[in-house]
C-alpha cells in the first residue's frame, strides 16, 4: 500500500523542506557557548563556584536542595531565552516546526526522499516507485514497511567515509573518558580519520572470521571506544549486529547468542566498573559453553579486547577458537572496502524485554534507521557543527546505538564516550566531565539525574556547567522535580530540556519537547509528535480519542526507523504489535493528550517493567524466581521508587511445608543474578501462604490488586474483586484474619 491523500487536518507544505531545515538564526551576542572545532583534549575549565557553596544555582530557579525550603516544580517553563538567543537553531519556531512537521506527513514520500538524498547512496533507489510502502493491517496481509528499497547504501560509510572525504578527518569523533578520572593515561581522544581507519582493521578482522555480509556478530563488552568501532565495521561489511550489554548473565547471553545465530563473539577480559572489577570474558565463555549445550550452538570464533584499566591478567583462551584482539589486528590494513546494501537489508538486532519469557530480537535495516537517527539527532538536540555531545548510554541499549553510534557520527559530530558510572569516583562525575570537554548537548536518564539530585547542588555547583545548552533526558517518565533540578541546577535556567520519548522499536525519537522558541516546557510531558510521526489514542475497544483523553499510544502511519520485523518470529510482530489494533502500530504504553494537545506518556499498558529505564518482562523476572527449587508460583509488580523509578516487588508462592527465610531470599537474588544479570533486584520479597496468588476462575492472575498491595493501598477499596475465585485469598495477602 501506498500513503493515502494527505490527512485533511494537515495544511499543504507552506515552504520547502530544505530552507526551513537550513534556516539559522544569525548568532546573538552573550553567551556564545560554543564556536569551536574540537580538534584535542580540552583543558580542564576553572570550577564555575566554589565546591564549598551550597548556594542554589540559579535564582530564581532556587533548588531545594541542601536545607533550602523545598518549592514545587514549576508546572511550565518557557524554553530559555538565554538558549535561544545564545545558539543557532535548526527550527526557528514552533510555527515552523509545525510547517516542517506538516510537510513530513502530507508528504512524507518526498519529505523524507528529500532527507535521504543528502546521505551517499551507491545506486539509488528506483525512481518509478513510493519510497515507502507498508501496511499495518495483519487482516489484509503480512505486516511490513519498506523505505527506499532498492537503493544500496552503508551506514558506515555515510557515519565516517563521508566526513574524512569532506576534509573533516582531523575533527575529533571520541574522548574517551575511563572508568577512573585519575587519567591513568587511558584518557583519549580518537579522530574521524583515526576511527575510520580503526573500523576497517575490525572490518577485516571479522572478515577473516569468516563472518560475510547477513551474519551475527555479537559483542559483550563494556562501554568505550571499541564497542562502536565494531558496530560500525560490521555495518561496513554488511553483517548484522547483536549488542548485549555487559551487565547480563552468562544465561543470558547464551539465549541471544543462539537466538542471533552467531557465529562470532567480540568480547574484553574484563572491565572497571566504579571500584569492582568485572571479568566479561569468564562470563562469555560460561555463555558460550551454554549456549552449546542448551541451544546445540557453536561459536567458532572470539575476538577478546584487553579492557585495560588494571585487573586480570592471566585469562584464559581456548586455542582455535579465542584470539586476542590486538593479535587479530595487528596486520589488518587500515582500509576495507565496503559493502554496499540494500535499504532494506537488516542492519542490527537488539534484545529486549516483552511481555513472554523469550527477549525479543527487534530487528533495524539500514536506510530508515540512518535517515530516522541522524535526523533526530539533528533536530531533537538543535546539534550544531562543533557542539560538543555526551550521552551517557551504554550500547547495550537502544539509546547507545542511536545516539552514540549513529546519530551523532552521521551527523559528523564530537562526543564523550564514557566507560564509567555517574557516581564514581563521586557523584560530580558527570559534572566534572562536562566542565572538561564543555559539553553543550547532555543526554542521560531520569534514574541518574535523580541519585545525583540526592547526593546535593555541591557536586553540581563545584564544576563549569554553562557550556550545556541542551538537557536530554530518555528511558521513562521524568518526575517535575527530577526535571526542575536538571534545568534550573544541572542547566542553570539556561539549557533546554528535551524529555525524549520512544523505544527499541521505534528506532528513534518519536514524542519530544523540541527546543524551539515559543514553546512552553511541561516538567514531565514529552509533548510533541517528532518528524513524520502520527500518534493516536485509542480505547480499549479500538476508537480514536479525540481531543483531550487518555489512552492506549498508538502510531497510525510508518516512519523510517520503525523495527521492521522479530528475529526469526514475525509472527510474534505483528502478535505484540499490530492484532490488538489493526492498522496501527501500539507502543505499550498509555498516553494522555492536554488542552494543548501535548502529549504525557503515563507508563506501560503492558507486563513490562521499567527500572532504572531498562525494560524487563514480569515473565522474565516470574520465570528466573520459579527456578528456585521450593519456589512453586510467583508474580512481579512494579512499585513506585524513588530513585529507579520502579523497582521489583515480588509475591512468592513456596511449595508446602517450605518457610521463606533468609537463606531461600539469597537463592531468589543469585537466581535473578544468573537468569538475567544484576539489574534484576527485587526490592521487596512477598512470602505468600497457603492460599496462593489471587487468581479468577480462569486462572489468571489479578496483578491489579497485587499491584494494589504491593504500593499499600490494599486496605482501601480494593474495587471489582468478583472475578476472584477465592476472596479469602486477599484477606491472608494482608495479613487479616482469614474469613
Ligand atoms: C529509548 C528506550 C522503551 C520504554 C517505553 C516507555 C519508556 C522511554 C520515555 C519513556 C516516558 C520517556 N520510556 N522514554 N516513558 N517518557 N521520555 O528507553 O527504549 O529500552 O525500548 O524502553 O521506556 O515505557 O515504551 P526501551
Amino acid at each position: 500500500m501506498a500513503f493515502a491523500a494527505s490527512p485533511a487536518a494537515l495544511r499543504p507544505p507552506a515552504r520547502s523542506l530544505a530552507s526551513a531545515a537550513c534556516r539559522r538564526l544569525p548568532a546573538a551576542a552573550g553567551r556564545r557557548r560554543k564556536g569551536r572545532s574540537p580538534r584535542s583534549l580540552p583543558a580542564v575549565s576553572p570550577p564555575r563556584r566554589a565546591a564549598a557553596s551550597s548556594q542554589s544555582a540559579s535564582p530564581p530557579q532556587a533548588s531545594a536542595g541542601d536545607g533550602a525550603a523545598p518549592r514545587p516544580p514549576p508546572t511550565e517553563v518557557p524554553v530559555p531565552a538565554s538558549y535561544l538567543e545564545a545558539n543557532e537553531h535548526h527550527l526557528g519556531s514552533l510555527a515552523e516546526y509545525e510547517t516542517l512537521y506538516n510537510q513530513s506527513v502530507a508528504d512524507p514520500d518526498a519529505f523524507w526522499s528529500t532527507i535521504a538524498r543528502e546521505f551517499y547512496w551507491e545506486k539509488p533507489w528506483p525512481a518509478d516507485a513510493p519510497a515507502v510502502s507498508w501496511n499495518f493491517d495483519p487482516t489484509a496481509g503480512p505486516v511490513y514497511a519498506h523505505w527506499w528499497k532498492g537503493g544500496r547504501t552503508n551506514i558506515c560509510y555515510n557515519a565516517l567515509d563521508v566526513h574524512v572525504a569532506a576534509g573533516r578527518g582531523d575533527n575529533v569523533a571520541f574522548f574517551f573518558e575511563p572508568n577512573g578520572d585519575d587519567d591513568d593515561g587511558r584518557r583519549r581522544s580518537v579522530t574521524y580519520a583515526e576511527l575510520l581507519a580503526d573500523v576497517c582493521r575490525t572490518a577485516n578482522a571479522l572478515t577473516a572470521a569468516g563472518i560475510r555480509a547477513g551474519d551475527g556478530v555479537v559483542t559483550y563488552m563494556p562501554m568505550g571506544v571499541q564497542l562502536p568501532t565494531v558496530m560500525l565495521a560490521a555495518a561496513r561489511i554488511g553483517a548484522v549486529h547483536s549488542v548485549v550489554f555487559g551487565g547480563f548473565s552468562p544465561a543470558a547471553l547464551a539465549a541471544r547468542l543462539a537466538a542471533a545465530g552467531a557465529a562470532v563473539i567480540v568480547t574484553t577480559d574484563g572491565v572497571g566498573r566504579g571500584a569492582k572489577w568485572v571479568p566479561l570474558k569468564a562470563a562469555a565463555d560460561e555463555a558460550i559453553a551454554l549456549a552449546a549445550a542448551e541451544y546445540g550452538h557453536t561459536v567458532t570464533t572470539q575476538l577478546v579486547v584487553r579492557g585495560g584499566g588494571g585487573g586480570e591478567a592471566d585469562v584464559p583462551m581456548v586455542t582455535g577458537r579465542d584470539v586476542w584482539w590486538d593479535d587479530a589486528l595487528a596486520g589488518a590494513a587500515d582500509t576495507a572496502p565496503v559493502v554496499w546494501v540494500d535499504a532494506e537489508d537488516p542492519l542490527f538486532c537488539l534484545f529486549t524485554s516483552g511481555s513472554t519469557g523469550a527477549p525479543k530480537g527487534v530487528v533495524h535495516t539500514v536506510g530508515g534507521y540512518m535517515v530516522g537517527a541522524a535526523t533526530t539527532f539533528k533536530f531533537s538536540f538543535n546539534y550544531m557543527p562543533g557542539d560538543v555531545y555526551f550521552c551517557t548510554a551504554d550500547c547495550g541499549w537502544i539509546t547507545g546505538h542511536t545516539y552514540v553510534t549513529y546519530g551523532p557520527l552521521l551527523n559528523g559530530a564530537t562526543q564523550v564516550i564514557f566507560e564509567g558510572i555517574p557516581t564514581y569516583p563521586d557523584a560530580g562525575r558527570l559534572w566534572a566531565i562536562v566542565a572538561r570537554y564543555r559539553v553543550n548537548i547532555l543526554y542521560t536518564a531520569p534514574t541518574a539525574l535523580r541519585s545525583l539530585k540526592r547526593a546535593g547542588d555541591a557536586y553540581v555547583t563545584a564544576h563549569d556547567t554553562s557550556s550545556l545548552k541542551v538537557l536530554g533526558t530518555v528511558g521513562e517518565p521524568i518526575n517535575p522535580e527530577a526535571w526542575d533540578w536538571y534545568y534550573s541546577v544541572v542547566g542553570d535556567a539556561s539549557a533546554t530540556v528535551v524529555d525524549s520519548y520512544w523505544q527499541t522499536e521505534t528506532g528513534a525519537h518519536v514524542i519530544v519537547p523540541l527546543p524551539v522558541a515559543g514553546l512552553s516546557l511541561k516538567p514531565g510531558c514529552a509533548q510533541l509528535p517528532h518528524l513524520g510521526i502520527v500518534p493516536a489514542l485509542l480505547d480499549d475497544n479500538g476508537n480514536v480519542v479525540e481531543g483531550e483523553g487518555e489512552g492506549n499510544l498508538v502510531i497510525a502511519r510508518p516512519w523510517p526507523s520503525a523495527l521492521r520485523t522479530l528475529m526469526g518470529d514475525h509472527g510474534r510482530m505483528e502478535s505484540t504489535y499490530f492484532s490488538r489494533f489493526p492498522g496501527y502500530y501500539m507502543t505499550g504504553d498509555g498516553a494522555r493528550r492536554d488542552a494543548d494537545g501535548h502529549l504525557w506518556l503515563t507508563g506501560r499498558i503492558d507486563d513490562v517493567l521499567n527500572v532504572s529505564g531498562h525494560r524487563m518482562g514480569t515473565a522474565e523476572v516470574e520465570s528466573a524466581i520459579v527456578g528456585v527449587p521450593s519456589v512453586a508460583e510467583a508474580a512481579v509488580v512494579g512499585i513506585p521508587h524513588e530513585v529507579t523509578g520502579e523497582a521489583l516487588y515480588a509475591f512468592v508462592v513456596l511449595m508446602p511445608g517450605v518457610e521463606g527465610n533468609d537463606g531461600l531470599r539469597a537463592a531468589i537474588t543469585a537466581e535473578l543474578r544468573a537468569r538475567i544479570g544484576p539489574i534484576a533486584r527485587v526490592e521487596t520479597l512477598h512470602w505468600v501462604g497457603g492460599r496462593g496468588l489471587p487468581k479468577t476462575r480462569s486462572g489468571k492472575i489479578l496483578r491489579r490488586l497485587l499491584r494494589l498491595i504491593a504500593t499499600g493501598g490494599g486496605e482501601g477499596d480494593l474495587g471489582d474483586v468478583s472475578t476472584l475465585a477465592d476472596p479469602s485469598v486477599l484477606d491472608e495477602l494482608l495479613g487479616r484474619p482469614v474469613a
